[in-house]
């Protein structure tokens, strides 16, 4: 198995799901301050105690610690995000906040000291909470300004120790998440198509205008759209399933496909003529998103889905769909399918011809913490291996089918709490912490099996792999 040379690998997060000092050196409260739940359950009025975001696994005050056993791993590139309300806590004032900016610098500083490039999510799932109250988070047309300012901040701040950008994590998920990923805080249920479409093209307006940014600021930077790719199989061989299956994925290939075609695909039009919805837009931004198409496409990947003609949608899994009978699933209920990477990698390049990139990509499970390992404890997470090593093998065919891949970050590298769960049970990491669900725990870290097994993977580009 041969991955190219320069392959870039290594581990995400997400400043919402690791950083915690929610409230210290300035920053702004987040929508992520406000749901204890994650995806299920509303949000507060406040932050509550009971929200394990707002320590998370304290990674502000710990990033030297985790970012050296990264490094000990042999992290090419670290994928973390920034969070808004540190550099803007409310997300409309003109001034920028500096010692979140500051912050920022000391992680990235620390990263180049071990050769470890940056990769950065400008916006994962972490809206500052005063744009959700006031404005309706991406409803209005005027977070276009405060995010291009935010861009324009970070641009001129990080340029030259940040090469590689990521405008909106898993774009495609505010169709079925508003409130997290686009932080819309009219509840789903009454939230129009209109809105929500016209939320979908502020946000797409926003990352062609991103991207037109990150040229004229950081020439050598590359910038990506990140979606959430979830190959759909049709339940049965039948047309009517195959339709299905084809309108499914057009709600989440529009994203992609105004990505890097720069204009709206027929089907989208087709969708909006129908339906009634108009939405609002100007020659002007036309143009932008038509000359600001991304350099490459990111993507997350846990399961495959199926759809059919027949019966309601949303049995299981993140996004609806339907169970595969041949498929296995997480303790969580993820169905898990190795080769479904391979089709989407092969799909998505077909599409689009652009150059991909795995950012998220991991199996959340419960861990038990045993004696052992050069810690003293450790988790003996053969199940997790298994799960990386089978994708990863998937990913090196899809790279032998001559699919340009340019990196593979799993998902939660260290452990971190859930985004559509809250927990922090669910774990992903190859580095244990000890938090609990309830709270308690010393936050100690502690290698797991997983964690000199990628070692070894990233030391022989892939050639450990079984
Ligand atoms: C993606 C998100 C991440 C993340 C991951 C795993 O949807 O981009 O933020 O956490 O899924 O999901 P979960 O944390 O719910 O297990």
């Amino acid at each position: 198995m041969k991955f190219p040379e320069n392959f870039l690998w290594g581990g995400a997060v997400a400043a919402n799901q690791c950083e915690g000092a929610y409230n210290e050196d300035g920053k702004g409260i987040d929508i992520q301050d406000i749901m204890p739940h994650g995806i299920k359950g509303a949000p507060t009025a406040e932050p509550t105690e009971d929200n394990l975001k707002l320590t998370a696994i304290d990674f502000y005050h710990r990033y030297k610690e985790d970012i050296a056993l990264f490094a000990e791993m042999g992290f090419k590139v670290f994928r973390t995000s920034i969070a808004w309300s540190r550099i803007f806590p409310n997300g409309d004032e003109e001034t920028p906040n500096e010692k979140g900016l500051a912050f920022y610098d000391a992680v990235f500083d620390e990263c180049r000291k071990y050769g470890i490039e940056p990769l950065v999510t400008i916006s994962h799932y972490e809206t500052p909470l005063h744009l959700a109250k006031r404005y309706d988070g991406w409803t209005s047309h005027e977070l276009i300004g405060f995010y291009e300012r935010y861009c324009r901040t970070i641009f001129n701040r990080y340029k030259g120790k940040v090469k590689y950008w990521l405008t909106f994590n898993e774009i495609n998920s505010v169709l079925h998440a508003p409130l997290l990923s686009g932080g819309i805080l009219t509840p789903k249920e009454k939230l129009s198509e209109q809105g929500l479409y016209q939320a979908c093209h502020h946000e797409l307006v926003a990352s062609a205008l991103a991207t037109k940014l990150a040229r004229e600021i950081m020439p050598e930077a590359k910038i990506g759209c990140m979606i959430l790719a979830m190959p759909t199989y049709p339940l049965t061989p039948a047309p009517d399933d195959m339709i299905a299956v084809m309108k499914a994925n057009h709600f989440n290939d529009f994203f992609g496909d105004v990505h890097a075609r720069g204009v709206y695909p027929g089907y989208m039009k087709r969708y909006f003529r129908e339906k009634g919805i108009e939405i609002k837009s100007t020659p002007e931004e036309e143009r932008l998103l038509r000359e600001n198409t991304v350099d490459f496409i990111s993507f997350s990947y846990y399961m495959s889905i199926c759809e059919g003609a027949s019966g309601s949608s949303g049995e299981g899994n993140l996004m609806g769909g339907k169970k595969n009978p041949y498929l296995k699933e997480s303790e969580w209920g993820w169905q898990i399918d190795p080769k479904g990477l391979r089709y989407v990698l092969n799909r998505f390049y077909d599409r689009w011809q652009k150059p991909l990139f795995i950012v998220e990509n991991g199996l959340g499970a419960k861990d038990e913490l045993v004696a052992g390992g050069p810690d003293g404890k450790t988790v003996e997470d053969d199940y997790r291996i298994a799960y990386l090593n089978d994708h990863l093998l998937q990913v090196g065919e899809a790279i032998e089918d001559g699919v340009p891949v340019m990196g593979y970050t799993t998902w939660g590298c260290i452990d971190l709490v859930s985004a559509s769960t809250a927990q922090m049970s669910k774990r992903y990491g190859f580095i244990y912490v000890d938090r609990n669900d309830d709270g308690t725990g010393s936050l100690a870290r502690y290698r797991k099996k997983s964690f000199g097994w990628y070692k070894e993977v990233i030391a022989t580009n892939g050639e450990s792999l079984k």
